[in-house]
């Protein structure tokens, strides 16, 4: 069986005289894997532990009794990476309160550090299949950190906060650094889309790096990224309601109720659950109503009351209760009744049950499990939820009242509506509430994670991979001429921000020489570049070149290009110059390239999304105002290539094999312009597809431009008619053109 390695900042326990388990979310999600997994946990066991003998007898303990294991803080780490950078710095950040940021190099320091504490603990532990999943804000620097020993090792990663928009994250300082650590492990989890929708973007903004669909592409792996709304504990709290202690505190609370209507908020006290902004809303439904068969119950657990704002909140709230309290009560009526308490788990359902009304407005949120809970607790009656439509639970409760926390006018009219609502309506809008939070539990959460966690390697592999030789490259060797047509940007080399960069070194100049040394295989190097770049580039190694794509080509020694259509019509860039000037001036950061058979237009270096939605306006554009004329449009990669259709490495190509009366060809490039190659209705033709995105018609594919020069690296090494490649991780069948 494999070890399950949760990680979190605090472990599920009170360490006091003794030690008791607490009974969260997350605990009973586990424990419902404990079939599945031997399960181990490694956290923060709370509060400052200095006698190493006193840390001895708790690490024993916990190990024996829970297989737990703690790791301990000093005052000064609780005070810089717990209270300074996770709660002072991120948590704010990340729920879009950048006013309540606060930020310290040292708390930095000190964050980086602890989180190494934990990768050591990990890494100490760990054997080889075990998988670690790593919860939330306070460790995003870990997944990086374990990735960096054990490049192989399983990690996951659930943020249980929001994923803010960039134009926040990039107020962090160490933003790179913050994104590079959760880029380490194998899946990042988030409660929605949208957060979701957030990361990709920031890490597009912040570190250049695109998304696909599913994943992130980092140097050695894949960052999988996916939506996994939490649940809650749905048998724990069915095991409160059906207990004696409940029926007993819901008995007594009903005689202290009687009579009264009941309207519940039950949170921590954080400055994200918008407690000021809800007393603003109960003071005018207060003022509006003048109801005063009305209790509002606020069950408020303090919380990080070593953060000055906290406190400050605290104070706020209670001069505010005192207000409003001091405004509407009467003899016998005090509508706000406010406890700064935690509740027993008994209590808490009781309270679920009796309440009329739940109002859970927080500012932002991240899920908020108070809500799911209300709406499994109303198993006798049907309460109203009124729900902030900044929680990420408003994405699958749409059916409760939906509010703007900010708008306290409609929070005060939610309330209510919510007691003048009809049994009849409150019960439709319950029903199918109740169905998804009862199915979609705190289990079926995990469950869900650690299954997609676990089917990554499937994953990875979307196309299946195949000993390549038999079927294309045995040929290849076996012909009596054949010839390699290879693309260079993107396929032969990576591509460079700054198209003149990427000038041939190191090992894609090593591989050249190779290229150029050998007599097995008639070399094309054939680029979208023009003529005089060619030269300078490629003069020095002894191979055929196409510039232009295919508009004109030099045969290796011959010195003279040779343009095959001399008379074709380009009278179309002069009509076209203008207008794709006027989009360079419109696109900051984009320019325009002219050679003498097309016009490019680049946008590599403007704003990602901007520029990407700039050059689709353009095609579209082009589409339609081009479509009398002798030339085609690509989109290419970051770049828009209006090209005369006598430039097109297909026909080239065409022309060359039949000139040179080549019997096989391997054909590779990673862009639209090289689709014409791969069109080529001729047997002699073997197409390699560079990058595993867009749809292509090649055969083959290759997922990199460094895996693909090592694939000629071993070709070249091989002598004609040798046995086959070993099978190789680089190379896969396209399956959409296999029969
Ligand atoms: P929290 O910010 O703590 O969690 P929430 O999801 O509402 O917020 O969970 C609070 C839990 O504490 C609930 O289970 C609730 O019953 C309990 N609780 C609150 N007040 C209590 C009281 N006075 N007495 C007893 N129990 C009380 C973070 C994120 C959330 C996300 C969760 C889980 O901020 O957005 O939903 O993690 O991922």
């Amino acid at each position: 069986m494999h070890s399950l390695i949760i990680v979190s900042n605090r472990l599920p326990v009170k360490v006091k005289e003794t030690i008791e388990k607490s009974s969260g979310g997350l605990v009973s999600a586990l424990e419902g894997l404990g079939d599945q997994y031997d399960l181990q946990w490694i956290g923060w066991a709370g509060g400052v532990v200095d006698d190493q003998q006193k840390r001895q007898e708790i690490t024993t303990e916990l190990k024996e009794r829970f297989n737990f294991t703690p790791i301990f803080l000093s005052q000064e780490d609780v005070d810089d990476y717990y209270t300074g950078f996770s709660n002072s710095s991120l948590w704010p950040l990340l729920h879009y309160m950048p006013c309540n940021a606060r930020y310290e190099d040292k708390w930095f320091q000190k964050y980086r550090e602890i989180n190494q504490l934990f990768a050591d603990k990990i890494l100490e532990q760990a054997e080889p299949d075990d998988i670690i999943w790593v919860q939330d804000y306070h460790l995003m620097l870990l997944p990086a950190m374990l990735r960096k020993v054990k490049p192989d090792m399983t990690i996951g990663f659930f943020l249980h906060t929001p994923f803010p928009s960039y134009e926040i994250f990039r107020c962090l300082p160490n933003r790179e650094e913050l994104l590079e650590g959760l880029l380490g492990a194998d899946l990042i989890g988030f409660h929605t889309f949208g957060y979701l929708r957030h990361f990709r973007s920031t890490v597009l903004r912040i570190l250049g790096i695109e998304s696909e669909i599913a994943y992130i592409p980092v140097e050695h792996h894949r960052c999988a990224i996916d939506v996994f709304p939490i649940g809650i504990n749905t048998q724990g709290f069915q095991n409160f309601i059906d207990s004696p202690a409940f029926s007993r505190r819901l008995k007594a609370l009903r005689k202290i109720y009687a009579g009264k209507k009941i309207i519940l908020s039950v949170e921590r006290l954080d400055y994200t659950k918008g407690i000021p902004h809800r007393l603003e809303a109960i003071d005018r439904f207060l003022e509006k109503t003048g109801r005063k068969d009305v209790i509002f119950l606020f069950i408020s657990v303090p919380s990080r009351q070593t953060v000055p704002e906290y406190r400050e909140l605290r104070q706020e709230v209670e001069l505010k209760v005192s207000q409003i309290n001091g405004k509407h009560s009467t003899i016998g009526q005090v509508p706000v009744h406010f406890l700064f308490r935690p509740v027993l788990p008994e209590e808490l359902c009781a309270l679920y049950v009796l309440a009329d009304a739940a109002v859970v407005t927080p500012l932002m949120d991240g899920m908020n499990l108070v809500a799911k809970e209300y709406i499994f607790c109303q198993q006798e009656k049907s309460g109203v939820l009124i729900l902030s439509e900044f929680a990420g639970a408003a994405q699958e409760l749409p059916y409760a009242s939906i509010v703007n926390p900010y708008n306290v006018r409609q929070i005060a009219d939610a309330i209510q509506q919510a007691l003048e609502d009809s049994e009849e309506e409150k019960k439709r809008r319950l029903e199918p509430m109740k169905k998804r939070v009862a199915k979609y539990n705190a289990q079926f959460w995990a469950k869900s994670f650690l299954k997609t966690l676990t089917s990554k390697d499937e994953k990875e592999t979307p196309i299946e991979t195949l000993v390549l030789t038999q079927k294309a490259l045995a040929p290849l060797q076996d012909a009596s001429r054949p010839a390699l047509f290879i693309d260079y940007d993107g396929t032969l080399a990576e591509i460079t921000n700054l198209p003149e960069n990427a000038a041939p070194s190191g090992e894609v100049e090593q591989l050249l020489f190779s290229l150029a040394s050998q007599d097995q295989f008639e070399v094309y190097i054939i680029a979208g570049r023009r003529r005089q770049e060619m030269d300078r580039w490629f003069s020095k190694f002894r191979l055929n070149l196409i510039a232009e794509h295919g508009y004109c080509y030099k045969e290796k020694g011959s010195g003279r290009w040779v343009v095959l259509v001399p008379d074709a019509d380009l009278s179309w860039k002069d009509q076209l110059r203008e207008y794709l000037n006027l989009f360079t001036a419109m696109t900051p950061g984009s320019f325009l390239e002219e050679k003498t058979a097309s016009l490019v237009w680049h946008y590599r270096n403007s704003d990602p999304e901007f520029g990407e939605w700039k050059a689709r306006q353009l095609v579209s554009e082009l589409q339609e105002m081009l479509s009398n004329l002798p030339v085609e449009i690509h989109h290419g990669k970051k770049n828009v290539t209006i090209v005369s259709i006598h430039a097109n490495k297909g026909s080239t190509i065409y022309h060359l094999l039949a000139s040179n009366q080549y019997d096989k060809a391997l054909c590779a490039g990673d862009d639209e312009t090289d689709e014409s190659m791969f069109r080529l209705s001729d047997n002699a033709i073997i197409g390699v597809k560079i990058g595993d995105k867009e749809e292509t018609e090649a055969e083959f594919r290759c997922s990199s431009p460094k895996a693909f020069r090592a694939l000629l690296n071993k070709l070249l090494s091989r002598p004609k008619n040798t046995a086959p490649l070993k099978k190789t991780e680089v190379f896969t069948v396209n399956r959409s053109n296999q029969s």
